[in-house]
């Protein structure tokens, strides 16, 4: 398709929301204050060989300490919103029983936002399920669904009346296949059928805990972030390159979200992965709740990708080299498939910078789910990791940063002109953070973190982005 234009400035509508987002176990340390207890990837984390270097999130940028700082700063940024994520083992210790001195965290937090002017965006869950839970099961037991169900109305009860942009999950295919399938997330399981069913479940609680909030707060903003991938075949004249593409919209995209949008799985992929379905996974009335009425979809986006079918020998797996040795592939019933580099800049991570796809994705997402649903589109992540330059006088040089979101935010700019209905942008991240398998090694932040003293510095993306979130116009 063709590239995305870059020439001239565009200009956003005034209501657009500009925002950063962080998660939990990312930024905020404090890791057994006020009792909370460990969440799966406190117990990754420190199991040798899991995580670079040993990082843990122990500390992390201490934002459970520095938040007023943190909230000072998104202001001097001009940030209109704020996406963060709930740890819940500090709310619910025992997965069960609220902890009013960890639930009085988040309080704080929101309102220190609205006292800023800054709206809280919440997500529930974004991947640290309380070790308690796991030991029962973990995503893969269908007692997890009813726990975040309940975990919802609590989060609710305290803070649903600061609260109204309300995201129940942060991209379940990761917190399945990566968690339950091939291990290079927490818990570090591996087995294939539990990954399945740790999928379901995921969609099952988000769908119980949307119904749920809806009967109480019918006005609430409602929805779910995934991470969309465009996957397009490396050859389009290759059978093979044409179904590996498939096979990956399948399993990546349309698993979740055609049950969130049509209320069943997707037939291709249900039989990409025959065999694999734990007997009775899918019981009556779970596809109903899975598909009770959502008003917004995150999408986050990093890349695009092209695949192929072909004798991995022959390929360069792109996604492999973000994976550890020896990790399996975590698409479950398609292992055979890998990706082929379009020899186009790279990110830190490897990941290709192909902000083309982005406009492609969301001008999809419009027609195939969205826009019949009345649902809005956010981007609730976009972002890059790259090695930035300190300069003498301490200021922080990321040029390539910069880049990266000026040229994707271009390509939401043509989405819209195409008709998507997008309505916020967040940057990811905030701050440089505990970047999960590779610890603190890759930095995502628009405002660097010595993690030495934990002083954060604005880059000059951060300037620049702050400009933008103050005009609306992109240069
Ligand atoms: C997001 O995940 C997370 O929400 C956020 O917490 C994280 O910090 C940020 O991105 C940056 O990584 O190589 O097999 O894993 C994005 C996760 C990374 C998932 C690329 C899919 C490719 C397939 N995505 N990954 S694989």
């Amino acid at each position: 398709s063709e590239a995305v234009s870059t020439g001239t400035s565009v200009t956003f509508p005034s209501s657009f929301l500009w925002g950063s987002a962080t998660a939990a176990y990312q930024v905020e340390g404090g890791f057994d204050s006020a009792g909370r207890t460990p969440s799966i990837w406190d117990t990754f984390s420190k199991t040798p060989g899991k995580v670079h270097a040993g990082d843990t999130g122990d500390v992390a940028c201490d934002h459970y300490h520095r938040f007023r700082e943190d909230v000072a700063l998104m202001k001097r940024l001009n940030l209109k919103v704020y996406r963060f994520s709930v740890s819940w083992s500090r709310v619910m210790p025992d997965g069960v029983n609220v902890n009013p001195e960890g639930l009085r965290f988040y309080t704080e937090l929101v309102d220190e936002l609205l006292a800023a002017g800054i709206i809280p965006w919440l997500t529930q869950y974004h991947w640290d399920l309380p070790q308690v839970l796991e030991d029962a099961g973990g995503w893969a037991n269908r007692e997890t669904a009813y726990a975040f169900e309940n975990y919802a109305v609590v989060l609710h009860e305290a803070l649903g009346g600061k609260v109204r942009q309300w995201t129940t999950l942060n991209e379940p295919w990761c917190s399945a296949f990566l968690g339950y399938a091939n291990g290079h997330h927490a818990p570090g399981r591996t087995e294939p059928s539990a990954a399945l069913a740790a999928a379901h479940h995921l969609l099952l609680g988000h769908g119980l805990a949307v119904r749920s909030l809806r009967e109480r707060d019918p006005e609430l903003e409602l929805g779910l972030t995934l991470n969309f991938t465009d996957y397009r075949p490396a050859d389009p004249s290759s059978p093979g390159d044409v179904d590996a593409a498939r096979r990956l919209d399948g399993s990546f995209n349309r698993f979740f979200a055609d049950p969130i949008f049509r209320g069943a799985y997707p037939q291709d992929v249900l039989e990409d992965q025959a065999g694999l379905w734990p007997e009775d996974l899918v019981r009556d009335g779970d596809l109903e709740a899975i598909s009770t009425p959502i008003n917004v979809l995150g999408v986050n986006f990093y890349t695009g990708e092209l695949l192929t079918g072909a004798d991995p020998a022959e390929a360069s797996d792109a996604a492999a080299t973000a994976r550890a040795e020896g990790e399996p592939n975590p698409n479950v019933g398609s292992e055979h498939v890998s990706s082929v580099r379009r020899g186009l800049p790279q990110t830190a991570m490897g990941w290709e910078v192909y902000p083309q796809a982005l406009r492609d994705l969301l001008l999809r997402l419009h027609t195939d789910y969205t826009s019949e649903a009345q649902v809005a589109l956010y981007v609730t992540e976009n972002g890059a990791a790259y090695d930035d330059v300190v300069e003498p006088d301490g200021s922080i040089r990321d040029t390539e940063r910069q880049d990266y979101i000026r040229q994707h935010l271009h390509a939401v700019h043509e989405a819209m002109d195409s008709g998507a209905d997008v309505r916020g942008y967040f940057v990811w991240s905030l701050l440089d953070n505990f970047e999960w398998a590779f610890g603190y090694a890759k930095r995502f932040g628009i405002v660097r973190v010595d993690y030495q003293t934990l002083e954060r510095t604005p880059k000059a993306s951060a300037h620049w982005y702050a400009h933008i979130a103050r005009t609306g116009v992109v240069d």
